[in-house]
C-alpha cells in the first residue's frame, strides 16, 4: 500500500495543461448549453452563466472526461455529461453561498451569485442549473442508448439528492448541535462532496458500458480521492488565505465545526490526505498507462493551493 501521494511520474506542467484543456472543453459545452436569452428571463440566464462560466478548477469535468477516455467514449458525449455534472456542482455552490446557508460573499475570487444579482435570482439560477443538467442527460445527443441515459440520470439524481449531496448538506447544517466523531465526519463528507465526485468518475464507466470490475475500481478511486479532496479543503480553510483560495477561509473553526483537521490536527490530516491519494492511484492499476491523467489528478488534489 502506498504511504504518500508521491507519484514519481507526476509532471505538473503537463498535468496543468491537461486540466486546462478539459476545463476549456467543458466551458465551451456549458456555453452552448446555457444560452443567453432576451426578455424577462434574460436576467436568470445571466445569473446561470455567471455561476457556471466564471472559473473553478473543473475537477469533476476532468474526472468524467478522463474516465470516459478509459473506455473510448465519444468525446462530445462525455463533454455533455461532464457539463451536466458541473451544472449540479455550480448550483450547489450558489445555494451554499446564500445568506440562509453559509452566507459567503466570495466564490472563485468573484462576488457570489446572490451578491452580484440578488437572493431570489440566485435561488432560481441554482434551480435552473439543476433542472437543465437532467434535461441534458436525458437528451439523445448525450447517448444513443436510452438505457445508458436512464442510468446517468439515476446516478446523478442519487448523488445530488438526500442520500448524497443534499443529505450531506443537511447533516452539515445540524453538525454544530452534535459532537461529530471521525466516522460521522467521514460519512457527512462522503455524502456532501464525495457523492458528486463519485458520479463524475462513474459517468465515464456508464457511458462506456464498463465491466463490474472496472466500475468497482472506479468507485474505490472516487472514494479515496473524494476524502483526500475534502481533507485538503479543510487544510486550506485553516492554512490558506482568501486571495489564493478564492473564498473566505477560517470558516470551519469560526463555526466550531468538527472537520478532519480539527479531529486529527494539521500534520496527521495532511498525511492522511496523501495516504488516500496514494490509495486512490492504486485502484487504477488495471487501466495501466491510460489511467495516468487520473493518477495525476489524485496527486494534484492534495497538493493544490485553491
Ligand atoms: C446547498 C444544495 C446545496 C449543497 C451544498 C457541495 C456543497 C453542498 C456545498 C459546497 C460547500 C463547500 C465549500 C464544500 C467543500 C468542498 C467543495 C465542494 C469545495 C468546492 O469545490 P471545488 O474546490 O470548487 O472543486 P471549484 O470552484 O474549483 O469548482
Amino acid at each position: 500500500m502506498a504511504t504518500s501521494s508521491q507519484n514519481s511520474n507526476f509532471n505538473r506542467k503537463k498535468f496543468e495543461a491537461q486540466l486546462h484543456n478539459s476545463a476549456n472543453e467543458v466551458e465551451r459545452t456549458l456555453d452552448r448549453l446555457l444560452k443567453k436569452v432576451s426578455g424577462p428571463e434574460g436576467r436568470l440566464m445571466e445569473a446561470v452563466r455567471y455561476a457556471s462560466l466564471g472559473g473553478g478548477k473543473r475537477i469533476r469535468p476532468f474526472l468524467t472526461l478522463h474516465t470516459a477516455a478509459l473506455f473510448n467514449v465519444d468525446a462530445a458525449q462525455a463533454a455533455r455529461v461532464a457539463a451536466a455534472i458541473e451544472m449540479v456542482h455550480c448550483y450547489s455552490l450558489v445555494h451554499d453561498d446564500l445568506p440562509s446557508m453559509d452566507d459567503d460573499d466570495l466564490r472563485r475570487g468573484q462576488p457570489t451569485c446572490h451578491i452580484k444579482f440578488d437572493d431570489a435570482t440566485a435561488i432560481l439560477a441554482g434551480d435552473a442549473l439543476l433542472a437543465r443538467a437532467f434535461e441534458v442527460l436525458s437528451n439523445e445527443q448525450t447517448h444513443q442508448d436510452a438505457a445508458v441515459r436512464i442510468e446517468l440520470v439515476e446516478a446523478l439524481a442519487k448523488a445530488a439528492g438526500p442520500q448524497g449531496m443534499v443529505g450531506g448538506q443537511m447533516l452539515d447544517l445540524v453538525a454544530h448541535q452534535h459532537n461529530l466523531d471521525m466516522s460521522e465526519v467521514a460519512r457527512l463528507q462522503r455524502m456532501k462532496t464525495g457523492a458528486l465526485i463519485d458520479v463524475a468518475c462513474m459517468a465515464g464507466g456508464i457511458l462506456g458500458k464498463a465491466t463490474e470490475h472496472a466500475r468497482h475500481m472506479l468507485h474505490g478511486y472516487a472514494r479515496d480521492l473524494g476524502l483526500a479532496f475534502q481533507i485538503t479543503d479543510d487544510l486550506l480553510d485553516v492554512e490558506g488565505n482568501a486571495e489564493t483560495v478564492g473564498k473566505q477561509t477560517g470558516k470551519d473553526a469560526g463555526q466550531g465545526k468538527a472537520t478532519f483537521v480539527s479531529l486529527l490536527g494539521v500534520d496527521a490530516a495532511r498525511e492522511q490526505a496523501r495516504l488516500l491519494s496514494g490509495q486512490a492511484q492504486e485502484h487504477l492499476a488495471m487501466f495501466e498507462k491510460k489511467g495516468e491523467p487520473l493518477r495525476d489528478l489524485a496527486h494534484f488534489v492534495v497538493e493544490r493551493l485553491s
